[in-house]
């Protein structure tokens, strides 16, 4: 099976990991990091590349010796400095530098000093207390580690968006009302609005004075304060989320917002753009000699080094920063340019409410269309229809139309991909349609060319639409199935067909780098929330938000269109 981009940048992030509790160079660490992040980062599967005899090279921050171990991997499946480091440093060590508060130093310490090797021998040290026992640990971390070890994995240590988000706002709710206290805003990745985050990034501006630290840690929330300076503190909340707090004057509030927004690659590029310029930019703001020429706003910082505003969504170094020179930078789609949604359930299959239900918040949300999109029979656990029920639907879908006024309800269905690419219903009943999304529930372990040609021939069907949730990947869950997606949105451009980006939180599914290359390939995208109740249909901002990590524009998706131009589109010649 071929070897896909997340199973090397996993290996060389675990190459990355063991040499940092070696205590190795800090400059090999970082490359493979960073390596590990390009990896993550490509559309396209750097085996179909080595293949095609592609020079990987020219990707960022891959070198002669990292292509020759990417290609190593690719043949053998292996990688021998890896085998070589693991000989040293037990691999069951990094799974402890995931657990909050343990770097790598207090791992190498933790297994010099008590020959701990993996996570268990960590829980029984803890329970025998001889943690605390140990420089430079105490009671408290040793708590920590139970703590953390019971509640959660290891591996899930980055937190969904959506799951932080209602921290995040309760938190900058009470900072917001600390005596003294201007600006709150949070930073970081869940600004950049990342599907998933690592830590909270939180900055303040207020007057002297203001006891705004002190709350900060005092927080009903918290549970361990990690440090706490006069400008800058970290928390531990209850729910295992890391929280730093940057207190930034109001000169300096443009360049540490800009700063902490990150991400680190955008940093990097643009401040090779300032040395350029004779310019030094830091948190703090751009100086020309000693003197701070920006500072107070990001307006401010972008105009100072010569680039157009680029939203924060589009900052992970990934040619947004050339654009902006250009000024070609995308005008990113809006939720308000959503007039409806394609994938809906209802109460006849594993939908929570009714069609009427479903309609009537749909037109709240000001749509003109919702797609009521039922499950096929195949799928049981779903009370999946047949031919007669789904028939049964369309006439009560007609019925309902007929009553409702400024929101139209699509005739729709979720039709099972079967293990031989065909539908799971007939065409005599597809044919009657307005769409039909296809997906696929089982048969997750074929390799990537079996599953892809599977979808292809699923899109053969003239009826076939738009290629539900085009991964099945669950995140921090469930990984998805293996697929050759460029080569599934080059048969979907050439029969009218379209991918879905599913908005469930736990989806987002495609992924940004996905939408990238749709919108490359002029592939429009469907932003739908596979809503199973009436409150889901509010998932689709998460959508919106991926599809902008994605350079989505307006006209890059399908679901901004009236209706009339949609069901031109929805047309299969
Ligand atoms: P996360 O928390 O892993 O989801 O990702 P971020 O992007 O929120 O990263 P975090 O929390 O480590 O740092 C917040 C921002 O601070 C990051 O996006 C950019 C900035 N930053 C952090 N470390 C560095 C650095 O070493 N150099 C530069 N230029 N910027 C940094
Ligand atoms: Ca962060
Ligand atoms: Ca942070």
């Amino acid at each position: 099976m071929p070897v896909r981009n997340a199973d090397i940048a996993d290996l060389f992030d675990r190459m990355a990991a063991l040499l940092e509790i070696q205590g190795a160079n800090p400059f090999r660490v970082r490359a493979y990091r960073n390596a590990a992040r390009t990896l993550n980062g490509l559309p396209r599967s750097v085996a179909d590349m080595l293949a095609e005899e592609e020079d990987l090279t020219r990707l960022s921050g891959i070198g002669k010796d990292l292509a020759g171990k990417i290609a190593e991997v690719v043949d053998t499946g292996h990688l021998a400095a890896l085998e070589e480091v693991m000989r040293e440093v037990p691999a069951g060590l990094v799974d402890l530098t995931r657990l909050p508060g343990l770097g790598p130093k207090r791992v190498r310490a933790l297994h010099e000093e008590l020959g701990i090797r993996e996570v268990t021998g960590l829980q029984r040290a803890a329970r025998k207390h001889r943690i605390r026992e140990l420089a430079g640990f105490g009671a408290k971390t040793e708590q920590r580690i139970l703590e953390s070890l019971s509640r959660h994995s290891p591996e899930e240590r980055r937190h969904k968006l959506a799951d932080v988000e209602e921290v995040a706002r309760f938190y900058v709710d009470f900072l917001q009302a600390i005596p003294g206290v201007k600006d709150v805003v949070v930073a970081g990745s869940y600004r950049r609005r990342k599907e998933t985050v690592g830590d909270l990034d939180i900055l303040v501006t207020c007057k002297t004075g203001s006891p705004v630290m002190k709350g900060f840690v005092e927080y009903d929330e918290v549970d361990e304060v990690v440090s706490r300076g006069t400008t800058r503190g970290t928390v531990l909340l209850r729910s295992g989320l890391q929280v730093d707090l940057r207190v930034v004057a109001q000169v300096s509030y443009g360049a540490a917002l800009y700063y902490f927004t990150g991400s680190k690659a955008h940093n990097v590029a643009v401040r090779a753009i300032a040395v350029k310029k004779k310019l030094k930019i830091n948190e703090y703001g751009v100086f020309k000699g000693d003197q701070r020429v920006a500072g107070k706003t990001e307006n401010e910082i972008f105009k100072a080094v010569g680039l157009r505003y680029i939203e924060p969504e589009l900052r992970e170094n990934r040619g947004e920063i050339e654009a902006a020179k250009k000024n070609r930078l995308p005008h990113l789609v809006r939720i308000s340019d959503i007039r409806g949604d394609l994938h809906a359930h209802s109460d006849a299959t594993d939908g929570h409410d009714s069609l009427r239900e479903m309609a009537g918040a749909a037109k709240k949300l000001g749509y003109s269309y919702l797609a009521i999109t039922d499950h096929s029979k195949r799928v049981t656990i779903a009370h999946g229809m047949d031919e007669k029920r789904l028939r049964r639907q369309l006439d009560a879908i007609d019925r309902l139309n007929a009553k409702l006024d400024g929101i139209r309800v699509l005739k729709g269905v979720e039709v099972d991909i079967l293990a031989d690419g065909t539908l799971d219903l007939s065409d005599s009943v597809l044919r009657h349609l307005d769409l039909t999304i296809g997906a696929i529930h089982s048969g997750f372990s074929l390799g990537r060319d079996k599953q892809s040609e599977r979808i292809i021939r699923a899109m053969d069907n003239p009826h076939f639409n738009i290629l539900a949730h085009p991964t099945g990947r669950l995140i921090n869950e469930r990984r998805g199935y293996d697929v050759d997606m460029e080569r599934v949105m080059e048969a979907a451009l050439e029969r009218g067909c379209y991918l879905e980006l599913n908005a469930q939180p736990e989806r987002l599914d495609l992924r940004d780098i996905h939408c990238r290359m749709a919108k490359d390939m002029s592939l429009m995208v469907a932003i739908s929330t596979d809503a199973h109740s009436t409150s889901h249909l509010e998932y689709m901002r998460f959508g919106v938000n991926q599809g902008r990590r994605g350079w989505l524009e307006p006209e890059d998706v399908l679901n901004t269109r009236p209706w009339r131009d949609l069901k031109r589109r929805l047309a299969r010649r």
